[in-house]
């Protein structure tokens, strides 16, 4: 259970507690996992973590659904990395979540009971094995582009999890890079199928920064923690700087009619996402919503033998250390 002693003894913060914290990430502090800290900022980190954790669990489907079907045992080897990379994420993650004084479990049974979110990108299909380059390039990209910020987290275990993902992340956008690299340089129907793959990806990919900042709910004081250090726009102003001229370097066309570079600013102007389709995937009427939680569930329950193993055997140990 999410600890109630916290929760108390954070609520009865007085008013200089509270702004001695303020101070403290005003500076640059590093919050730790005993400090004291208000709820709300505990509250905010145990919601954004644990979505973090779950987006990396449920964000292992899309991909795991080719590595039977890779083209070659290089491409299969390396995809099978890449997924129990996103494993070990979600592992770090929801550790990072525990030191919150949240467990494991709990956030587990959130996720099956279909009440926690995971970013809304896991919830499309990956339907030939271009997207497989494309999430890593496009989906991964975007990913780090918001996590490289999150290394300086004012709150110490998420900054320091988020160091050791993010240099596999960046190995993952490079590696989905070199497929497209590949398919693009490759047959009519090869580059044709990496186009389909850009044109499928791109505005999830977008979405995934969230909704635009006028309609951020937790933006302004994640920001002000030093939680988020830049907006959700900000991000994905950056995100689609990056990522166009890599698009023309592939020869591939974004798929957005109002696209073009603005001289004046140095940036990417582009077209608005489909929010109407971003707010129905949080609702769960995603493509693959049911479906991903469903596996989920499903895997859960077959897993269930080793997590009681293991706790058997940990009582061994223990029984063995104490005799
Ligand atoms: N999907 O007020 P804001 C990955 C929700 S990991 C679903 O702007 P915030 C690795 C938001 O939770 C990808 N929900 O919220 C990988 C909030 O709802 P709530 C995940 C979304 O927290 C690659 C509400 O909308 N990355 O890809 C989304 O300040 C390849 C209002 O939004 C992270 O989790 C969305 N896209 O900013 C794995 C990074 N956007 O909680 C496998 C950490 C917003 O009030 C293969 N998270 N919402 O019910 C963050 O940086 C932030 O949480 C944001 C959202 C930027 C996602």
């Amino acid at each position: 259970m999410y600890s109630q002693a916290l929760d108390e003894r954070d609520g009865v913060a007085d008013e200089a507690v509270n702004a001695a914290f303020e101070q403290r990430v005003a500076a640059e502090e590093k919050v730790e996992a005993n400090d004291r800290m208000p709820a709300a900022y505990r509250k905010t980190l145990i919601r954004q973590i644990s979505q973090h954790a779950h987006s990396e669990i449920i964000g292992m489907q899309p991909e795991g659904n080719w590595i039977t079907r890779a083209p070659s045992l290089r491409r299969k080897a390396i995809l099978l990395a890449k997924v129990q990379d996103e494993a070990g994420h979600g592992l770090y993650l929801y550790a990072a979540a525990e030191t919150l004084g949240v467990s494991r479990e709990e956030l587990v049974d959130q996720l099956l009971a279909g009440t926690a979110k995971y970013s809304s990108i896991f919830n499309y299909p990956t339907l030939t094995w271009a997207d497989m380059g494309a999430i890593g390039w496009l989906v991964d990209g975007a990913a780090i582009m918001n996590q490289i910020p999150l290394c300086r987290c004012s709150y110490g275990p998420y900054a320091r999890a988020m160091m050791r993902i993010c240099k596999e992340e960046s190995f993952h956008q490079r590696q989905g890079f070199e497929i497209m690299v590949t398919l693009s340089r490759g047959t009519e129907a090869q580059r044709a199928m990496a186009q389909d793959a850009l044109n499928r990806w791109w505005w999830p990919s977008l979405m995934m920064f969230g909704p635009h900042d006028s309609e951020s709910t937790h933006s302004d004081t994640s920001m002000r923690w030093k939680i988020k250090r830049f907006s959700n726009d900000e991000l994905r102003q950056k995100f689609v700087d990056v990522t166009v001229p890599q698009a023309d370097f592939l020869g591939l066309a974004v798929p957005d009619p109002d696209l073009r570079y603005d001289d004046a600013t140095g940036h990417y102007v582009f077209g608005e996402p489909d929010w109407s389709e971003f707010k129905a995937v949080l609702r769960g009427e995603g493509p693959c919503n049911a479906q991903r939680l469903a596996h989920r569930r499903r895997a859960h329950d077959d897993g269930a033998w080793v997590r009681e193993a293991a706790q058997a055997h940990a009582a061994k140990q223990q029984a063995e250390q104490v005799a």
